[in-house]
């Protein structure tokens, strides 16, 4: 049995002919068989359970079958006695089944696939303090969409999950921080196994650091100005220390409770500033040349985005890279997953 694209098809011998089932709790009915290549094929209507189809029969059109998930759907094989009155149906025990689609992880956003400018021409004055690493801005399509967390992942999902907490600023709803690379992979790592034994990933998926790429078309969320909330970034729009549009200093000392800030289109929260984010990527310079999914993999500094309480304003552009070795552990960098398909760096 396989679903998919959220229909149905149910595969069996083309010999056992005759299929019914129905929802439960709906009192429908319906009515269908097994055609020539074991493909069950959908009749739509009510069941005639008493007259019956003749064996063979000819098979319809296929008509997609919608399940929700949750529902309980009872199979049920009969054949009916040509030979003798059509009140001669008989019946097998039938099957029931219970149909638990994949669910994405609490707080997670779809992200649909699409292409933006990644990169930044922003001078190397103030306020952006722009540099040669983001350039030269070139187009990236992110080709499939994605899920990824609302919010930084919390001091109390990562404790859940990994039973311990290495955060610098102790408290629940604070970002988790002071964990490096691998650490943050690991913690992937452990909600992938968590959700796959809840049959919760569709196949090809996992739950997985984001690519600098898509980290940046997230964040921008469909924005091509330096940052998410327009051309200036205030200390009243995200957790950071400085701002170079007029807000001067913002007093920030420490980490802040997740989503503090209103989210961008997207509806992430924090993708500018609080703590930086560590991204699955190696650091590579930019090619002007348009690219697909992007993937940078085998060099030592990996890559980390977003800016954080620590940093100014200019640090946390959509466009600003940052980069360190993977051992780095810092209370300004933590991370966000992202539930995407599998990637493998080296
Ligand atoms: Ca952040």
């Amino acid at each position: 049995m396989v679903i998919s694209g959220g229909s149905l098809c149910l595969v069996g011998t083309s010999t056992a002919r005759m299929f019914r089932y129905n929802v439960a709790g709906t009192g429908a009915n319906s009515i269908g068989q097994f055609d020539g290549s074991g493909v069950f094929q959908n009749m739509a209507g009510t069941s005639n359970v008493g007259t019956g189809f003749d064996v063979p029969r000819l098979i319809p059109s296929v008509i997609p079958t919608l399940i929700m998930s949750g529902e309980t759907w009872h199979f049920q094989l009969w054949y009916h006695d040509s030979a003798s009155s059509v009140g001669s149906s008989n019946f097998s025990n039938g099957v029931s089944v219970t149909f638990n689609f994949p669910q994405p992880y609490p707080g997670m956003v779809l992200i649909p696939h699409g292409s933006f400018e990644m990169g930044s021409n922003a001078a190397s004055g103030p306020p952006y303090f722009g540099g040669s690493g983001n350039r030269p801005v070139h187009t990236v399509t992110i080709s499939r969409d994605f899920w990824m967390g609302q919010h930084e992942v919390t001091q109390a999902e990562y404790q859940a999950l990994m039973g311990w907490n290495p955060s610098h600023f102790q408290g629940l709803s604070l970002p988790v921080e002071n964990l490096n690379w691998d650490q943050a992979r690991a913690y992937c790592t452990a909600l992938t196994a968590q959700e796959a034994a809840l049959g919760n990933i569709p196949a090809g998926l996992e739950y997985r650091l984001p690519t600098e790429a898509e980290w940046e078309y997230a964040c921008r969320a469909g924005t091509t100005t330096e940052y998410n909330v327009g051309i200036s970034l205030l200390c009243t729009d995200a957790q950071i220390q400085f701002s170079h549009h007029g807000g001067g200093s913002c007093g920030a000392t420490t980490t802040i409770p997740v989503g503090s800030f209103p989210p961008n289109s997207f509806g992430l929260y924090d993708m500018h500033g609080n703590v930086s984010e560590w991204c699955l990527d190696s650091y590579e310079a930019y090619s002007p040349n348009p690219v697909t999914d992007p993937f940078v993999t085998g060099a030592f500094s990996k890559i980390f985005r977003g800016g954080n309480w620590a940093l100014e304003s200019n640090a946390s552009r959509s466009a600003t890279r940052g980069t360190v070795g993977p051992s780095g552990r810092f209370n300004s960098l933590g991370f966000r997953v992202v539930l995407g398909n599998t990637l493998v760096p080296q």
